[in-house]
């Protein structure tokens, strides 16, 4: 006898008393499946149709379905999970007339055993491999992560000016809910060191190239998820390699420094327009001052408009309207901070990090108005560090992982342990250590969870010995119950929201815990490459009410506070545990 009648047989027992014709059960519509902790995963479906009952069969590691359970409810808490382990389950409906078909979960990795530190520090994952050395990465507003390093994986034929290795790219897209990877490749252009954001529409932009050494296209590109394809945007006035990228408030892109396609600074911005051309910022040049055209750190400011922070010592706002205009100029903190990084950690306020060989100073900026910039020193890291990565949290803090001594393509000197900043108390806190060196071309991003995945390192050919195709996630301190206990916290659920927010409007989100929620939170999606992230954006959003399971709040008042476009949306409770974010447009 097959073990499907077996269990029909036994359910023949336990469901005599409802016995009668059934029609055949229908197919569980969706199964989620969600860590809990690293000895729990929490698996829920929709009812079915016609169902008596349910089985479950899960597999380990990619390894065949076993089964697991067979209850009526529709929901079950696998707590047989072992910690930093991958998972994936099924379910299926049965009755009287059968069995429908299975309906999988996408696989999830449980977290690591927390230490005692966890709710200080937090944790890393296990390394684990990831198809190539993720130099650039951009999350997708369908919470999507595509990554990429140039036409092949490692960087093999980077510095070569042969054209035949700079027509395409291999790019990666990753799907955190099933942790499956699928190529997305760029057919035109070799995107190494291009910028990138991803725009009010949902399509990723991405402007530039490399054409071998430090040669830039002149290519534009976009993706758009939806139909998952690239397409090319219109030919910039000259080429850039290492630009920034900025979504400014009217829907409209900056585009900042580079070297064009001799290997000399682009000295002139363009804007890509809403109706798809660009316009030249000839009253805006780059050339006149000490700017450094290698992924310049600009910011929308609250007034609108965009603000240079470094990495040299001159602080800048331009006007971008029109032929641009860029306003006087003033010393910054005396350092170049070539390849550190800079984080608007809330409208109008610039943490700089870093940078300039092994440096572990902090400057702390204000652009609120458009005077001159509040410039005072900020509190320094526990290590200085150059190529590393900066990222917001879903609580506002700034987590700063990896970085060397500036030697390119090397791990000596390599900082392990990471630092979380927190704005409220202007102070760093010791992070946990990471596993894999993570400099020059490493990358980090805030996922929906809540995690950080941080990735890349390296990316110079077969036999150079630094490549880092791999990456470890990053669980933050709000995961972890504060007491201490070393436990996972349990996270408030946030079980509806608006797809689509407008300014200054109140909205209602859904959320069982709604009592207990004390803020919310959007954070932009982020688009990270050389140590700067360029779409990377917190704000706190105003809480106006809250019922049993709803909250009332308010969207931020302007696009000078936050572009349109996507955000992550979170509800923390009153101990600042975060909800998993909800994916959100801002318009
Ligand atoms: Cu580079």
């Amino acid at each position: 006898m097959n073990p499907g009648k077996m269990i029909l047989l036994g359910l023949a027992v336990v469901l005599a008393a409802c016995a009668g014709p059934d029609p055949a059960p229908a197919k569980p519509a969706v199964l989620e499946a969600i860590t809990l902790s690293e000895r729990q995963v929490r698996l829920s479906w929709p009812a079915a149709a016609h169902a008596r009952a349910y089985e479950i069969e899960r597999s380990t590691a990619g390894g065949a379905y076993e089964p697991l359970a067979q209850g009526a409810a529709t929901a079950y808490v696998d707590s047989t999970v072992a910690a930093d382990q991958r998972y994936s389950y099924r379910v299926r409906a049965l009755n009287w007339g059968g069995a429908s078909g299975w309906a999988e979960s996408g696989a999830v990795i449980t977290p690591p055993k927390p230490t005692p530190r966890a709710h200080l520090e937090g944790v890393f994952g296990t390394a684990r491999s990831w198809p190539l050395v993720a130099t650039h990465a951009v999350l997708l507003p369908d919470g999507t992560l595509m990554s990429w390093y140039s036409q092949d994986a490692i960087g093999n034929h980077r510095d070569n000016t042969d054209p035949i290795y700079h027509t395409g790219t291999r790019v990666d897209l990753w799907n955190p809910r099933t942790l499956e990877h699928r190529p997305a490749n760029n057919s035109t252009t070799d995107l190494l060191c291009v910028g990138h954001v991803v725009l009010s529409d949902g399509r990723l932009f991405a402007a530039g190239g490399n054409l071998g050494g430090t040669n830039g296209s002149d290519h534009t590109n976009y993706y758009d998820p939806a139909r998952g394809a690239w397409a090319r945007g219109p030919d910039m006035a000259a080429g850039r390699w290492y630009p920034t990228l900025t979504l400014l408030p009217n829907e409209e892109v900056l585009i900042t420094g580079g070297s064009d396609a001799q290997g000399k600074d682009n000295p002139a911005p363009e804007v890509l327009q809403r109706d798809g051309t660009l316009r030249l910022l000839s009253n805006a040049r780059t050339d006149t001052w000490d700017l450094n055209h290698w992924y310049p750190w600009m910011f929308v400011t609250p007034t609108g408009r965009v603000f240079h922070a470094g990495s040299s010592n001159r602080l800048r706002f331009l006007e971008p309207a029109g032929q641009g205009a860029w306003g006087e100029g003033y010393p910054r903190d005396g350092k170049n901070r070539w390849y550190g990084s800079a984080v608007m950690y809330q409208a109008g306020k610039i943490l700089v990090i870093g940078g300039g060989g092994p440096d572990a100073t902090t400057t702390l900026l204000d652009v609120s108005a458009d005077g001159e910039p509040g410039v005072r020193p900020g509190p320094s890291m526990r290590f200085g560090r150059t190529h590393f990565d900066a990222t917001l949290l879903a609580d506002g803090r700034v987590f700063v992982n990896g970085g060397n001594d500036g030697e390119k393509f090397s791990d000596e000197a390599t900082v392990y342990d990471s630092e979380i900043w927190d704005p409220q108390s202007n102070a760093w806190a010791p992070g946990a250590r990471a596993s894999v060196p993570r400099n020059y071309h490493s990358t980090a991003l805030l996922l929906p969870d809540g995690t950080v995945w941080t990735a890349g390192g390296g990316g110079c050919g077969e036999d150079c010995g630094v490549n880092h195709p791999n990456y470890e996630i990053y669980y933050p301190p709000y995961l972890f119950e504060p007491d201490g206990s070393g436990r996972y916290a349990r996270r408030p659920s946030l079980t509806g929201a608006p797809r689509t927010l407008g300014y200054g409007q109140r909205f209602t989100l859904q959320s069982p815990d709604a009592p207990s929620i004390a803020s919310v939170s959007l954070v932009a999606l982020g688009a990270a490459t050389h140590g700067f992230n360029m779409n990377q954006r917190f704000m706190k959003l105003t809480l106006e009410g809250k019922g049993s399971a709803t909250l009332e709040v308010r969207a931020p008042a302007s696009p000078n506070l936050a572009p349109p476009g996507f955000y992550l949306l979170f509800i923390l409770d009153g101990r600042g545990v975060p909800s998993v974010g909800e994916i959100v447009r801002l318009e």
